[in-house]
């Protein structure tokens, strides 16, 4: 089944005029609301106007994160806040998050795009949808909710953690749709297993799987361990969350919500754009956000793009699987964690020396993160007791600000290695 046939079919000549339509308005709306984009684009000479094709786009320049953390927490909303309904937040480069807002316009769109997706994938009215995905800041849980909701699913919102339970809701509940981050999805599939329980003995059929990148072979897994079909579908906050692209059960790249977000790609070091099935960065514009919309925001996800008409019968643009980023960004267990937040906390502990270690392995299927830190010779004194004390100080800081647990490890003053030239602060052993 298709949701929106008018618009996920369109014809795609009809579907650029769309796009020059609602870009103009995009761009008409952020240069009368916004003043950051009102003077980066007088500063660069462009105006609303300039358009007159898609083509026109380069013309105007790019929006990275650093425009977002400066302009934390409102300074970059479309809409006052008393039209804005909802909030939500993901990592920024140091201890301040990236703040988004919606008005309800906003959120209507967000469930349409969701129901587009999950449909895409086989969901329907009669499914009964587990949602893994912590309910809070971040937009995975509550954009995944109304979607399925919108689609007429019976959702199961059991949030992030609480294995056994999960799985015993699973079971109770008939789950038939679990949602949430493929290693998630395969830890639970251990944790199951080890339970006694199979794929024969649960409902499940369907998998939505995304917020971090993950292989082919990840999904043999995954479709292995639980018997069923496993979809990937990709978003991100600053854009809107989930609901920018999803698999339909040809499973040949996600399918972009066109109508609703321009895409190009880019070379990242040079910003000129790739041709046609080329490798690259992937940079979005919104074209119908009220609170939140963003002008070619540089996603730093690496990706290509495909015209090709699919076998399911949409017209739209597919996207390859993510399969890295232009920038120093680490997914942990689908949080999103840059180092630069681990350093900004580190250099705020006094008793530590600058010199720091980050270690990421897994365990079973999930990340882990040890933070390897040396104390000052000053603070290490021999007494235990100041030790752990220093060591809870860091742990809690980091929790508070990376909201994940961090196992923090102190070692012997001068014993991290010095490095001549760039220091290596991560030493990623978890393997793809
Ligand atoms: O992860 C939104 C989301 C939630 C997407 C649930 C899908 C499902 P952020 O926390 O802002 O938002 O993280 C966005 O996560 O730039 C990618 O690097 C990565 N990412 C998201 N989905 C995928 C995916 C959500 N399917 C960042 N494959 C993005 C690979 C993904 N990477």
């Amino acid at each position: 089944m298709i949701w929106d046939p008018q618009h996920e079919c369109i014809d795609r000549e009809r579907l650029k005029d769309l796009q020059l339509k609602r870009l103009k308005e995009t761009l008409t709306l952020v240069y009368s609301r916004v003043s950051y984009y009102r003077e980066l684009f007088d500063r660069e000479g462009c105006r609303p106007d300039d358009l007159c094709s898609l083509e026109d786009i380069k013309k105007f320049p790019f929006t990275t994160k650093l425009a977002l953390r400066d302009n934390y927490p409102y300074g970059l909303f479309a809409a006052p806040l008393k039209d804005v309904v909802r909030l939500h937040a993901s990592s920024g480069t140091t201890g301040k998050p990236i703040v988004v807002g919606y008005t309800k316009k906003d959120l209507n769109t967000w469930s349409e795009l969701i129901a587009r997706i999950v449909t895409m994938a086989g969901v329907t009215a009669e499914d009964v949808a587990q949602i893994t995905f912590g309910y809070g800041l971040f937009t995975g849980a509550f954009g995944l909710h109304y979607g399925l909701e919108k689609a007429g699913a019976a959702i199961v919102p059991s949030s992030v953690g609480n294995t056994e339970k999960q799985i015993m809701l699973m079971k109770d509940f008939g789950t038939t749709v679990l949602v949430g981050t493929p290693s998630y999805a395969l830890h639970l599939a251990e944790a199951a297993s080890r339970m006694g329980m199979g794929p024969g003995d649960l409902k499940l059929r369907v998998g939505l799987f995304g917020a971090e990148a993950w292989s082919e072979n990840m999904r043999s897994e995954l479709e292995k361990a639980w018997g069923i079909r496993a979809t990937d579908n990709y978003g991100l906050s600053e854009v809107m969350g989930p609901g920018v692209s999803g698999e339909c059960i040809e499973a040949l790249g996600m399918h972009i919500n066109e109508d609703h977000f321009l895409v190009e790609v880019i070379d990242p070091d040079t910003g000129e754009p790739m041709g046609p099935g080329e490798e690259g960065e992937l940079v979005i514009t919104t074209l119908t956000k009220e609170a939140f919309p963003v002008i070619r925001y540089r996603t730093r996800d690496i990706t290509k793009l495909s015209y090709e008409p699919c076998l399911c019968g949409r017209t739209t643009a597919r996207m390859r699987k993510v399969t890295g980023r232009s920038d120093d960004m680490l997914i942990i267990s689908g949080v999103n964690v840059f180092p630069s937040q681990i350093e900004s906390v580190l250099m705020e502990v006094n008793g530590i020396s600058p010199h720091y270690q980050i270690i990421l392995t897994k365990k079973g299927y999930l990340d882990t993160m040890e933070v390897q830190v040396e104390p000052t010779e000053k603070a290490f004194t021999g007494s235990f007791k100041d030790l752990e004390a220093l060591e809870g100080r860091i742990k809690s800081r980091l929790q508070s600000v990376l909201s994940i647990g961090a196992r923090v490890r102190l070692v012997e003053p001068f014993s991290i290695e010095r490095s001549q030239g760039k220091a290596k602060r991560i030493i990623d052993n978890r393997q793809k």
